[in-house]
């Protein structure tokens, strides 16, 4: 649709007469195809795609959400190792995904079509705070159920729960959660005794935040 109407708005910028408006180029170039996006060394983003036919430079459009609104951020016509066009976003906000489709622009200013969108978000360079408000409660039948806040960073990926297991070697393990589930239940209690537990808070880039404070759960015999 956006080729038409670029090619519907040059079709009525024709000069009157005595020109060579026949050899006039108003077919857009194919969207393009397989864009692809990468974290690279820098924790920047790295997206490719593949040339469109015709196209000499092409188009990059960001947006917040999925459906838009998209505004160009950039123009490009680099190409990386295999001769995909290459497309380095240094620029969005870490930890926040956005969206981004690209278009491509042939020799008589003609825009393709965008391509389908996809997200991206450069990781997070620095570690998410330490979990807070972390609580453990018996459940008499289930075993201790760990409770806590959920990180405001945008980009925890997951949560590791650690426990003190009794065993002469310290903290060890216990569980990994995904972002969203700010919870563990410890099933795995020997009645009579007590466990320690912290939580520490993954980032999209796999750092860990600082450990929670510890906490005892008590499991009655
Ligand atoms: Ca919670």
């Amino acid at each position: 649709m956006w080729g038409k109407g670029l090619a519907d708005s040059l079709t009525a910028c024709h000069p009157a007469s005595g020109t060579s408006v026949v050899s006039k180029d108003h077919t857009a170039p194919t969207a393009p195809t397989g864009l692809a996006v990468t974290v690279n060394q820098s924790q920047d983003l790295d997206f490719t795609w593949n040339p469109s036919v015709g196209a000499v430079s092409y188009d990059v459009y960001r947006a917040e959400r999925a459906d838009g609104p998209f505004s160009k951020v950039a123009e490009t016509s680099s190409t990386s190792t295999g001769g995909r066009i290459l497309y380095e976003d240094m620029t969005s906000q870490r930890g926040y995904t956005y969206w981004y489709r690209v278009t491509a622009v042939d020799a008589a200013a003609n825009q393709s079509a965008p391509s389908t969108a996809v997200p991206g978000m450069r990781p997070s360079v620095n570690p998410a705070g330490r979990p807070q408000g972390l609580t453990a409660t018996n459940d008499r039948h289930d075993g201790i159920a760990l409770d806590w806040a959920d990180n405001s960073e945008p980009d925890v990926r997951e949560y590791r729960t650690d426990h003190f297991a009794n065993t002469g070697t310290g903290f060890g393990l216990l569980a990994t959660v995904p972002k969203g589930t700010s919870e563990y239940l410890d099933t795995a209690v020997n009645p009579g005794s007590g466990d320690y537990y912290y939580v520490t808070a993954l980032n999209s880039s796999g750092t860990e935040s600082g450990p929670s404070t510890v906490v005892e759960g008590f499991h009655p015999s």
